[in-house]
């Protein structure tokens, strides 16, 4: 029976507890922290073997990782450093303000780089080594809104002048401006890696990093210690993407990757976790996950006052108080901190009785302390055989003071009045008087200035400046390479292939050859069987960093399972985001790495437009070369599989991304002449364009290429066979595309038998390509309406082709309607709108009325409303090829 008060919980004896840490404290300091962790290690076992519930956690208290005993001397001037810095802050602060000013609500954000500035001049001035002669270089991905930080360097490093950060948001200017975020397609010369869409660039970070590797291990480019760097926002990692990759990373061994999560503990609306804490969180899942993690919470200023904290009393604290309520003392005063933080409890309390309200409100945080950062990142990089994740606790807004530091709204913060101006001035101590204050005037020393001096002395001894962006390939030369495609144009000879199984022919030709051969990078999704890539595990191996360390379960058969440390295959599991990620590497890799490197990614069609099309987005942005292919394509020529994977969707999701060349062929040859030219294009002539070209799973004899077809294969139309009926006064075009071409050649047939119809069929290899020539054509016309109009390819080739026009397509209807005004008539558009069903080819394409039965219907149709047949002809139609008109609409049901 207790007498009242509360039972003590057995085991919290105080005197027994202390004399456990006392022997801790002592083998700590006798023999360090790796023997006491080995001493920990075994009790803990031993506890667990003896059943002791110990309960799991991932976590470390709330406290820095690196004790100040740990931390190395600061390698820097940190007054001068400070000084650049707030210049940067300045010249950031200024550029969002200005473009507010003549443009309201043009945009920019001042508070993300404020919280930034430490993180990132920590690394420009001490880490991210540029690319030189002598070294390939360190990566870094910037997070996207501190762009106005990263734009502010470079202009106190003399790379962007007054005019261009006069135009931050404003690229149309003369003289152009600098662009919102960071994008390699505007700015080619500055960025290289696209991150403003959140959650891409941790995913992009990892395969980068696991593609160096990758690189080296294959004997492309040397080893190196060059490091990957991606700064993310801690808001940023509640996207999938940015966390559903590490796993990869620690499994991989990447001890080349460092993450930066500018923890701030806000995001865009309100804070991030504000009943949690967000770096507990991340620290539990990086952990977990198998990262070196490196929590740089508190600064400098706390040392001393948990150096007094003997109990653990603040630590324990420190652990106790949710994000949110941080939050609030970030905007609170001295007096509020000391009595709802310490004021807890009275031996708190006296741990601060010194400090008065004002430094007490001011004790800085460990992301604003560049001691504390400069520590973990030297940690960071020379830790090794693992990622490595910093979790830096800053203050959004920092510096901000009233009008946003710590607030709410301050993400969206980007005006400033006067007053607040001269406050910021003054608090940074940027020599700019009260007068000139209001109008923001970017601020540059002069070049012979301390500040100037130290700056690219620093830059210099790091090799150059960051970011930059060079094409470093030269041009591929290539030897005449028809041969490799030869057979491929000749057909196959009555035998039944799929342009799957075409592509993988080629591709393995393509690897064999001594020129490009190892230059090829096929990416697959776990999908190699399903396209019949496997006779590619063997003959190249698939890519492990550790080479093979078990017996494959088919090492007897001949196309076992090979893994292999110089395997050129990545088989990256079921991922397609990880998959394009690799697929961005190797495609930038031009760039970035200076090799003309050619990737292949083959994935399941309907998972990738569809899924990941936003990082195909980037890659196009990042200007990647190489070829996308959507395997097992076609709304009705995937039988069995259903709504979600039937695609009819993938070309239609191809038209936005400008330099995305997208293809539907039928026909080995077509293929032929496509990959051909593309190899060429994007690594001889170095164009910024990238392929997607749908392949199918249908088996059907090859054609040989019909005399001079390539223009009109690449141009997106060529006639396949013209009728050989000269006579008939009943004419049609009909054109098809990809597997719905052979119904169309059937329709021919129908046509010409049952309804004494001459069509001619065309073969559609891209609308989207007659589609971009039609509306350039259009526009030079609008443009230059006194010159002789030019005419647009579609019509070029339909200009002297009679009768009436039916178009099939295994994708959308909207493709054959978006060439339709540069037809010379109207075209009746079939095609697949509406969810896939699982059945057979045959049931399908009735169902979604594109076989040839329903290609000859609209041609009788079409003759029909032209007054060339009557109804009777209809009718039969009808009977003979068993319409049901009454069938149910596939867009709807
Ligand atoms: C995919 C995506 N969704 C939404 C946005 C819009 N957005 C830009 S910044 C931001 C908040 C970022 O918060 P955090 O990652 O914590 O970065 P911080 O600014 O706090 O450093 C949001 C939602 C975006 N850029 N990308
Ligand atoms: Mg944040």
């Amino acid at each position: 029976m207790n007498n009242g008060g509360p039972a003590k919980p057995v085991g919290t004896d105080e005197v027994e507890i202390r004399e456990w840490e006392e022997s801790l404290d002592s083998v700590l300091t006798d023999e360090g922290p790796e023997a006491a962790g080995n001493i920990l290690e075994r009790l803990r076992q031993r506890a667990q073997l003896a059943g002791v519930p110990t309960a799991f956690t991932a976590n470390t208290p709330y406290a820095n990782t690196i004790p100040p005993r740990l931390q190395p001397l600061f390698p820097g001037d940190q007054e001068i450093e400070r000084r650049i810095k707030s210049l940067i802050r300045w010249n950031a602060l200024a550029m969002v303000v200005r473009a507010n000013r003549v443009e309201h609500n043009i945009g920019g954000h001042i508070s993300t780089y404020a919280s930034a500035a430490t993180l990132f001049e920590v690394g420009f001035n001490h880490f991210f080594r540029a690319h030189t002669d002598q070294f390939e270089g360190d990566i870094v991905y910037f997070q996207g809104h501190a762009s106005p930080g990263v734009y502010a360097r470079a202009f106190l490093e003399g790379r962007l002048s007054v005019g261009q950060l006069e135009n931050f948001r404003r690229e149309l200017k003369p003289g152009g401006g600098l662009s919102s975020y960071p994008h390699p397609w505007l700015m080619p010369d500055f960025w290289e890696f696209p991150t403003v869409s959140m959650g891409l660039s941790p995913i992009m970070a990892i395969y980068q990093a696991r593609f160096n590797r990758y690189l080296e291990d294959r004997g492309l480019k040397p080893q190196t210690d060059a490091k990957v760097w991606a700064f993310i926002g801690d808001g940023e990692t509640d996207e999938p993407e940015a966390l559903g990759a590490i796993t990869l990373a620690a499994r991989e061994r990447l001890d080349n990757l460092i993450f930066v999560v500018n923890c701030n503990l806000q995001r865009l609306d309100g804070p991030v976790r504000g009943n949690g804490k967000i770096i507990q969180e991340l620290e539990a899942v990086f952990r977990g996950a198998g990262w070196n993690v490196i929590k740089v919470i508190w600064g400098s200023d706390w040392d001393p006052i948990l150096e007094r904290d003997t109990e653990g009393l603040l630590v324990q604290r420190m652990g106790e108080i949710v994000d949110g309520e941080y939050q609030k003392f970030s905007v609170e005063s001295g007096a509020y901190i000391r009595q709802h933080f310490f004021g807890s409890d009275p031996r708190l309390l006296k741990l601060v009785e010194e400090i008065h309200d004002e430094p007490l409100r001011k004790l800085r945080l460990g992301g604003h302390d560049p001691r504390k950062v400069y520590a973990a990142y030297r940690a960071a990089v020379e830790h090794q055989g693992s990622p490595t994740v910093v979790l830096a606790r800053t203050i959004k807004g920092y510096g901000l003071g009233e009008i946003g530091e710590g607030k709410n709204i301050t993400h969206q913060q980007k005006k400033l009045n006067e007053d607040e101006l001269r406050e910021f001035r003054s608090r940074f101590g940027i020599p700019i008087s009260d007068d000139d204050c209001a109008d923001a005037p970017f601020y540059r020393p002069p070049e012979d200035s301390p500040e100037i001096q130290y700056l690219r002395a620093r830059r210099q001894e790091l090799g150059g400046y960051v970011p930059s962006r060079t094409v470093r390939a030269k041009p591929l030369q290539l030897a005449e390479h028809d041969e490799l495609f030869r057979e491929f144009l000749e057909g196959s000879e009555g035998r039944e292939v799929s342009t799957t199984m075409v592509f993988v022919s080629m591709l393995r030709k393509l690897m064999r050859d001594p020129e490009i051969g190892k230059l090829i990078v096929p990416i697959v999704p776990d999908e190699a069987r399903t396209f019949g890539m496997e006779s590619l595990f063997r003959q190249v191996g698939i890519y492990s960093s550790v080479g093979q360390l078990y017996e494959p379960v088919d090492v007897h058969t001949l196309l076992y399972y090979k893994e292999a440390k110089n395997g050129q295959i990545l088989e990256e599991g079921i991922t397609e985001a990880g998959s394009v990620s690799s697929f961005i590497a190797a495609g930038s890799a031009y760039a970035t790495h200076g090799l003309n490197i050619i990737p292949f990614f083959i994935f399941y069609s309907m998972f990738g437009l569809q899924r990941i099309n936003d990082l195909i987005w980037a890659s196009a942005d990042m200007r990647c070369r190489g070829f996308l292919l959507g395997g097992t394509s076609g709304r009705t020529t995937l039988a069995g599989e259903g709504l979600q994977h039937q695609d009819g969707n993938s070309h239609v999701l191809a038209l936005p991304i400008p330099t995305l060349r997208a293809y539907d062929p039928a026909f080995a040859y077509e293929m032929a002449v496509i990959i051909k030219d593309g190899i060429r294009r994007m690594y001889q002539e170095n164009e910024s364009l990238f392929y997607y070209i749908t392949v199918m799973n249908e088996p059907y004899a090859m054609p040989s290429m019909p005399p001079n077809a390539d223009e009109g294969i690449l141009k997106g139309m060529y006639r396949f066979r013209a009728s050989e009926n000269k006579k008939s006064t009943l004419r049609a075009q009909l054109f098809g595309s990809g597997a719905i071409l052979r119904e169309a050649l059937k329709a021919q047939e129908i046509l010409e038998e049952k309804f004494k119809v001459a069509a001619d069929v065309w073969s559609v290899t891209s609308y989207k390509e007659l589609y971009r020539d039609g509306s350039e054509v259009e526009r030079w016309n609008l443009l230059h309406s006194s010159e002789k109009p030019r005419v647009p390819y579609v019509t070029q080739c339909l200009a002297n082709a009679p009768g009436v026009f039916v178009a099939a397509t295994d994708y959308l209807k909207v493709l054959p309607n978006l060439v339709s005004r540069w037809m010379p008539r109207r075209v009746a558009s079939l095609g697949t709108d509406g969810f896939g069903r699982s059945e057979g080819r045959a049931a399908l394409r009735d169902f979604f009325e594109v076989d040839s039965r329903f290609i000859a219907f609209a041609t009788l149709v079409e003759l029909q409303r032209e007054g060339k047949v009557d109804s009777s002809a209809v009718q039969k139609a009808i009977k003979e090829l068993d319409i049901d008109l009454e069938k149910p609409n596939p867009l709807t049901s």
